[in-house]
């Protein structure tokens, strides 16, 4: 089966999916390996391993080149975050050219105003015109080729504090501008307003979440609730993070590098990875 008929199945077969956050090829065969159903293939992360906040800084050829990579490693789909689109209209209906192009499954665009900051900075969060988010979405079907490729819409008027009726009209709007799918994304620490928006929007269309903040959200709830994904946006690069910092100051502070053995993967976990006996085969034959 295509990943972009998988990504459809799967926000439409009733019984939520679960996605994970990956920023480059090795941290996507991790999601993989981990069973998660899919590859959400983060601005945010994207940006942090090239040393950089998560503001558009990047341009669309790095996080494809990122989007594009992962896909082709991974047999799960990939679902790529392609921010408010990279600029206007018209770049809209080029990313999807070129995403679809590239094996990704799936493209996911915000309703804020090029360039936009990640939803969890305070500042430069502006929410883009209803009616120029709705152009975008309709210029990104209409670049598709593969029916089945994804188009999500996200809307942020949770995040920029427009409210629950500014949330929903949005996303009805983008629904029947096109979109297969609707991301409504939040900072609160409960689901409370997630559900309440998927009380009101009666499953007109599937729902994505992203419950960084209301963590403790089981994903069977979450299901139960209505929706049809869950993403852990960005754990596998804060669990990264984490490690690495802690293993360097340990070698650092006892003078070898004996005592982060038992912590870290052995090589050979490296090895079979990057899928290394496959290559070598390649090169004896
Ligand atoms: C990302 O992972 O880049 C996202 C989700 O867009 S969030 O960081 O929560 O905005
Ligand atoms: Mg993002």
């Amino acid at each position: 089966m295509n990943t972009t008929t998988a990504l459809r199945k799967m926000i439409t077969r009733g019984e939520v999916a679960r996605v994970a956050g990956a920023h480059d090829p090795l941290s996507a065969n991790l999601v993989q390996a981990s069973g998660f159903d899919g590859v959400w293939a983060s601005s945010f992360t994207i940006s942090a391993v090239n040393g950089l906040p998560d503001m558009s800084l990047l341009s669309m050829a790095d996080y494809l080149d990122a989007a594009g990579r992962m896909a082709a490693t991974c047999s799960v789909p990939v679902l790529a975050d392609c921010d408010t689109g990279f600029g206007g209209v018209p770049n809209v209906a080029y990313l999807v050219q070129r995403y679809e192009a590239m094996g990704v499954a799936g493209v996911c665009i915000e309703d804020k105003v090029f360039p936009k900051t990640n939803s969890f900075v305070d500042q430069g969060q502006k929410l883009l015109d209803v009616d120029e988010f709705a152009r975008k979405i309709e210029a990104g079907k209409n670049a598709q080729r593969d029916p089945d490729f994804v188009l999500v819409a996200r809307t942020e008027a949770l995040i920029t504090g427009h409210g629950m009726p500014e949330a929903l009209l949005r996303a009805h709007r983008y629904v029947d501008a096109g979109a297969d799918a609707i991301l409504v994304h939040s900072k609160k620490n409960s689901p409370r307003e997630v559900i309440q928006f998927l009380d009101e929007w009666q499953g007109k269309a599937p729902v994505i979440v992203v419950p960084t903040t209301y963590h403790d959200w089981h994903f069977a709830d979450a299901g139960n609730a209505g929706v049809s994904m869950v993403i852990y946006a960005n754990h596998a690069l804060r669990a990264a993070v984490r490690s690495m910092s802690q293993v360097l100051s340990r070698i650092r502070s006892s003078g070898a590098s004996t005592s982060v053995e038992e912590h870290i993967s052995p090589i050979s976990e490296v090895f079979e990875l990057t899928h290394l006996d496959e290559w070598l085969h390649l090169e004896k034959r």
